[in-house]
């Protein structure tokens, strides 16, 4: 039986990573933050909280990330942890270079330390490409990181290659253009627009702010990307993978789609808020993944129109369930409405 061991399993990929290596028959170790209140409803929303191992680290401590090395003892890594909301990382862009950037490199350090024959996933992005590339983007297409988030996980993916090629690890770099699921984070623009046509469609909620509604984005399913995350650590050789749809679609697409599926106008209910502005956004995202395709044999199923759909109805069925008095684990209920709040930073 191997050992895994996901940093960031708390998050969306981790949950849906842990699901999966679990069905493979893994013993799967996870890291978590210690918070003022526990935030394990995905692993709970999975059912699968009692069968994974966690271990309390953060990657602003080395030693802490070495400790989870040791007692988990993995044949592989999937480092997936890091602040994964770009727009925050413009508010806060030293966090990004302490957690998402050097957060890589203890981690690389401590298998280079402790094991160097564990094999190492990092979870690169789209957001590498940035601004001013042609699309569709694949391995060879230069990269032009917009925003400290996608500065930090270029040094990230940097030292990855670094680690391959000067230490001999196997290491891998996903680079994985957007991929959505019901178990998004609230402050990313799908499951915002889902969550937000669930309520208006029920009569709790009369509108949706949203910022820049021309951007557009390859959008995939999450069960589906870390499925690609698994086959790169199982090939003969360490290497990088786009892993996308092929398809872009803008955020108004998404909106206009979102509320067909209850049979409402978007344009009733939408408008621009210049708070959920950044101060430089990619305007266009478009995979070429045919490497992925050949190589690891992997082609996604789910595409634009089912994928809004999948979301609006699952935050659709929560909402009723919640209005039934039911209780299950669910984020939504914790976050303040929009109403609440006051500072332009809050990018939700
Ligand atoms: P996510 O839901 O935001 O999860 C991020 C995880 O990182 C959470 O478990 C979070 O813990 C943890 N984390 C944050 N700061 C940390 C710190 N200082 N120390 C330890 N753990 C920390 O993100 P995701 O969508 O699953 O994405 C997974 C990874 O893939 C991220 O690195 C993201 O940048 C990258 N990526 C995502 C996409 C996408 O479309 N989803 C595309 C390309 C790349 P808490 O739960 O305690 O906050
Ligand atoms: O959903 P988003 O916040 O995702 P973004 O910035 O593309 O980043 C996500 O995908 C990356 C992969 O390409 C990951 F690396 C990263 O970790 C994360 O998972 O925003 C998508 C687009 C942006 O252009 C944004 O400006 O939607 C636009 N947008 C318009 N109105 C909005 C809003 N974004 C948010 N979050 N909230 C809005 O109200």
């Amino acid at each position: 039986m191997k050992n895994a061991l996901i940093t960031g399993i708390t998050g969306q990929d981790g949950a849906y990573l842990a699901q999966l290596l679990l069905s493979k028959g893994y013993r799967v170790f996870g890291t978590y933050r210690r918070l003022s209140t526990p935030n394990f409803w995905r692993l709970q929303y999975l059912d699968i909280f009692d069968r994974v191992t966690l271990i309390p680290a953060d990657l602003v401590d080395s030693s802490s990330m070495m400790s989870a090395i040791n007692v988990s003892a993995p044949d592989e890594v999937y480092h997936l942890a890091a602040q994964s909301f770009v727009g925050a990382s413009f508010d806060q862009p030293v966090g990004a270079g302490e957690i998402t950037a050097l957060g890589v490199t203890r981690v690389l350090e401590s298998i280079r330390e402790i094991n160097p024959a564990i094999k190492f996933y990092q979870a690169s992005t789209s957001e590498l490409y940035g601004n001013g590339n042609c699309v569709p983007q694949n391995e060879q297409t230069p990269f032009h990181p917009s925003s400290p988030y996608a500065a930090a996980k270029l040094y990230g993916y940097w030292l990855t290659t670094i680690y391959r090629e000067g230490y001999g690890i196997f290491a891998c770099n996903g680079i994985l253009f957007n991929h959505e699921s019901p178990l998004r984070g609230l402050e990313f623009v799908t499951r915002k627009i889902s969550n937000a046509v669930a309520k208006i469609s029920l009569g709790l909620q009369d509108r949706l702010l949203l910022g820049n509604l021309e951007a557009k984005r390859d959008w995939g399913y999450a069960p589906e990307y870390v499925e690609c995350m698994w086959l790169m650590l199982q090939q003969d050789k360490p290497g990088d993978y786009v892993i996308s749809t092929g398809e872009t679609h803008s955020v108004k697409e998404f909106a206009l789609k979102a509320f067909e599926v209850v049979d409402l106008d978007w344009q009733k209910y939408v408008e621009v808020d210049e708070r959920f502005l950044r101060p430089l956004d990619v305007e266009c995202l478009q995979g070429d993944s045919s490497k992925a395709r050949r190589e690891l044999g992997w082609q996604p199923s789910v595409k634009f129109d089912e994928l809004v759909e999948i979301m609006v109805r699952e935050d659709l069925s929560r909402w009723e369930r919640c209005r039934r008095g039911e209780a299950f684990p669910w984020d939504a209920p914790s976050y303040p409405s929009e109403a609440r709040i006051l500072t332009r930073s809050l990018h939700v």
